[in-house]
């Protein structure tokens, strides 16, 4: 089952896929390069999580990792009001580019609860009525809480096991390995770690 973390740059993405696979996450912003993938087994379901890069330059790249997903995370940053802001055009840009393939379940999720009242800028009132409006759920999350994580996740997994599978979701050519030992990306580059392995 294919679940893709979509959203602006410096939002976390990379951060929640660390904490879920490893209990915790860096506190820089490595920003991701084309897409980092990992695998997760939840209760039954073996979710392939793919982390994209946020950076504009990377946008149509990006595109290409909607294909098949079962789950799109499209998260932002709500210490920062532009990622809340480009939830809309991430959600659009997952409709039309998966259109005509069945649908693909979009969780908004606002990451960084963690930060201080003062530091937050988009209340989570903001983006329930935003999920509603568009007829999606909604999570609250810190990469920095494990049991946020864990909770986004099960929530996730709950979504994905009440759709059915497109069938193409389990990509064998792809090797899992674990965040921490190496992390497999897709286009043989991650900014993140040096112990990385390539696929070319
Ligand atoms: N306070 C707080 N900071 C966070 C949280 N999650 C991530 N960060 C910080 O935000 C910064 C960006 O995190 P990344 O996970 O690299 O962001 P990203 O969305 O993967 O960015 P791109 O790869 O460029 O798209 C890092 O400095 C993280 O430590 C969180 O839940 N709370
Ligand atoms: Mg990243």
């Amino acid at each position: 089952m294919k679940v893709v973390l979509l959203g602006d740059s410096a939002v976390g993405k990379s951060s929640i896929v660390e904490t879920l696979m490893t209990g915790q996450c860096s506190q820089q912003h490595n920003a991701t390069i084309g897409a980092a993938f990992v695998s997760k087994t939840i209760g039954e379901l073996n979710l392939n999580v793919w982390d994209t890069a946020g950076e504009e330059a990377y946008r149509s790249l990006t595109r290409l990792y909607y294909n098949d997903a079962a789950v799109a995370l499209v998260v932002c940053d709500v210490g920062v009001r532009q990622t809340f802001e480009s939830m809309a055009s991430w959600c659009d840009d997952v409709v039309s580019n998966t259109r005509g393939r069945g649908d693909v379940k979009i969780v908004l999720v606002g990451n960084k609860c963690d930060l201080a009242p003062s530091q937050r800028v988009v209340a989570e009132d903001e983006l329930q009525s935003f999920a509603r409006l568009r007829g999606l759920e909604y999570c609250e999350c810190s990469a920095f809480r494990k049991s946020a994580v864990d909770a986004l996740f099960e929530h996730v997994a709950e979504v994905a096991s009440g759709r059915k599978s497109s069938g193409s979701s389990d990509r064998t050519d792809i090797t899992t390995l674990r965040f921490g030992e190496s992390i497999t990306t897709f286009e043989g580059l991650d900014a993140r770690s040096t112990n990385t392995q390539s696929l070319e």
